[in-house]
C-alpha cells in the first residue's frame, strides 16, 4: 500500500471542497440501460472528484410520459420532456446527452450542436461514418464541448496499460487481439426491434455487432495502438427472421449476428477482431491481448481490475506473467475510491468520464473520446461491413 492511502483513511469522504461551483445543467434523452449508467456517472462524479463543475439533472426526455416521470423521480431530475427538439431549444439546459437510439444520435446531435449546447452520445457514433461526419462538422463549427462514451477508456487497468505503452516498456508491437463475446439473442424466438429489442433492427442500429461490440474493441485498439489502415472481415447473421416486435409479423433479420476481421495497423502490428452475441456460455466477455517485442499484457472485461503483464526483461530466471491487481492509490483514478484492494466496477468507468469532460470543460480543452474518435471507429466498422460483403481488403479513410 502506498504512504499516500495511509491519509486518505477516514478523511476521503470530507476531502472533496465543497466550494460554491459554477453549475452544469444536464438534458438527457432516454431513460434506458445507458440513460441509467449516464444518470448515475452525473450524480457520483462530483462526490468523488474535485470538479469545477456540478451537474445538476435539470430534464429527462423520452416519448413515454409515465415512464419517463417514473426515471425522473427515482433519479431526481427535476423535470421531464417527451419531444427532444423542446429539450434542445430549452435555455436552462447546457449540455446535451444523448443515450437513445442509434438512429436518433445524429439528428439530435446536430440540432444541440446548432442550439449551443454541449453534446455527449452514447457509442457507436453515427450508424454510418456519413451520419458521424455530420456529427463530428456540427461540433466544431459550434465549437461544442462534445464526447462519445466509449466507457471503457476508463476502466483503471487499461488507463495502466495505456501509460506502460506509452512508456515504450512493449518495443515494437506485433499482435493485437481482441474479442466481444456474448450469448443473449441465440434463442430464435426472440423477437427484433421495438424497445430494449432495437439492437437487432439494422435500421435503427445500423448494425447488429459491428457497431454495438466491436465498436468498443475498435476503438480501444485505435487509442492503445493507434490507426487502422485496412481490414478483411466475414460476418454472418445466424438466425435470417424474427418476428418484429412493431408490426407482429415475421421479418428478414438485417443485422450481422457476428462479425470478426483481421487487419493492419499504422504501427506495422496485425490485428485479429471478433465479436458474437452466439457465444453460449458468455455475457460479456471483452478481451484484448497486446504481444511486443519486451512484453505482453492481456485483460478481460470479467476480471476488469486485474492486468496480467509479461516483462522479457525481468530476471530470467523469475520471468513470467504477473497479475496486477489495479486497486492501489498509485493506479489510474484509484486513490478517488476506497482503500488498497478493494474493487470498482462497470459503473465507474462512466464516472471517470464525466469526471474528465467536466475537468476539460473546466480547462477549456478537449477530451478523448471526442465525436472524432468516434468517427474514427465509424470509419472501421464502416470498412469491416463493406469488407465482409466484397470479400475484398477494404482501406480505412484517415479521420
Ligand atoms: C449490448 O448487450 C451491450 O449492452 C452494448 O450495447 C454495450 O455498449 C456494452 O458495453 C455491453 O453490451
Amino acid at each position: 500500500m502506498s504512504w499516500e492511502h495511509l491519509s486518505l483513511f477516514g478523511m476521503h469522504t470530507g476531502g472533496i471542497r465543497q466550494m460554491a461551483k459554477k453549475t452544469l445543467n444536464i438534458g438527457l434523452v432516454g431513460y434506458g440501460f445507458m440513460g441509467r449508467t449516464h444518470s448515475n456517472a452525473f450524480l457520483q462524479a462530483p462526490r468523488f472528484f474535485d470538479l469545477p463543475y456540478q451537474p445538476v439533472l435539470k430534464a429527462v426526455c423520452a416519448r413515454n410520459a409515465d415512464r419517463v416521470k417514473g426515471f425522473a423521480e427515482n433519479w431526481g431530475y427535476q423535470s421531464i420532456e417527451t419531444d427532444w427538439r423542446a429539450l434542445v431549444q430549452r435555455n436552462d439546459i447546457d449540455l446535451i446527452d444523448i443515450a437513445s437510439p442509434n438512429d436518433t444520435h445524429a439528428e439530435i446531435a446536430v440540432a444541440a450542436a446548432k442550439a449551443g449546447k454541449m453534446v455527449l452520445c452514447e457509442k457507436p457514433l453515427g450508424r454510418t461514418a456519413a451520419e458521424g461526419k455530420t456529427m463530428v462538422d456540427a461540433v466544431e463549427s459550434a465549437k461544442s464541448p462534445n464526447m462519445v462514451w466509449y466507457n471503457y477508456r476508463r476502466v483503471p487497468a487499461l488507463v495502466l496499460l495505456k501509460d506502460l505503452l506509452e512508456e515504450g516498456r512493449f518495443g515494437r508491437i506485433f499482435h493485437y487481439r481482441s474479442q466481444f463475446l456474448q450469448d443473449w439473442t441465440i434463442s430464435q424466438d426472440l423477437p427484433q426491434g421495438g424497445e430494449g429489442l432495437w439492437r437487432l433492427d439494422s435500421s435503427v442500429a445500423g448494425s447488429g455487432v459491428t457497431g454495438d461490440l466491436l465498436a468498443h474493441n475498435i476503438d480501444m485498439a485505435l487509442w492503445l495502438n493507434g490507426s487502422l489502415t485496412e481490414v478483411a472481415a466475414m460476418t454472418e447473421t445466424f438466425i435470417k427472421e424474427r418476428k418484429h416486435s412493431l408490426t407482429n409479423k415475421m421479418e428478414p433479420v438485417s443485422i450481422d449476428d457476428a462479425s470478426s476481421f483481421i487487419g493492419k495497423f499504422e504501427n506495422g502490428s496485425m490485428a485479429m477482431f471478433e465479436a458474437t452475441r452466439y457465444a453460449r456460455g458468455h455475457k460479456a466477455l471483452f478481451t484484448l491481448e497486446i504481444n511486443g517485442e519486451q512484453a505482453s499484457a492481456r485483460w478481460d472485461l470479467h476480471d476488469l481490475h486485474r492486468l496480467e503483464f509479461f516483462d522479457h526483461r525481468d530476471e530470467s530466471r523469475l520471468r513470467g506473467w504477473k497479475s496486477i491487481h489495479i486497486t492501489d492509490s498509485d493506479h489510474p483514478y484509484m486513490k478517488q475510491w476506497w482503500v488498497p484492494g478493494l474493487q470498482i466496477g462497470y459503473e465507474h468507468t462512466f464516472i471517470h468520464q464525466v469526471a474528465d469532460f467536466l475537468q476539460a470543460v473546466g480547462e477549456k480543452r478537449e477530451v478523448a473520446p471526442t465525436f472524432k474518435d468516434g468517427l474514427a471507429v465509424d470509419y472501421v466498422t464502416d470498412a469491416v461491413l463493406k469488407s465482409a460483403k466484397t470479400k475484398q481488403w477494404e482501406s480505412i479513410p484517415l479521420v
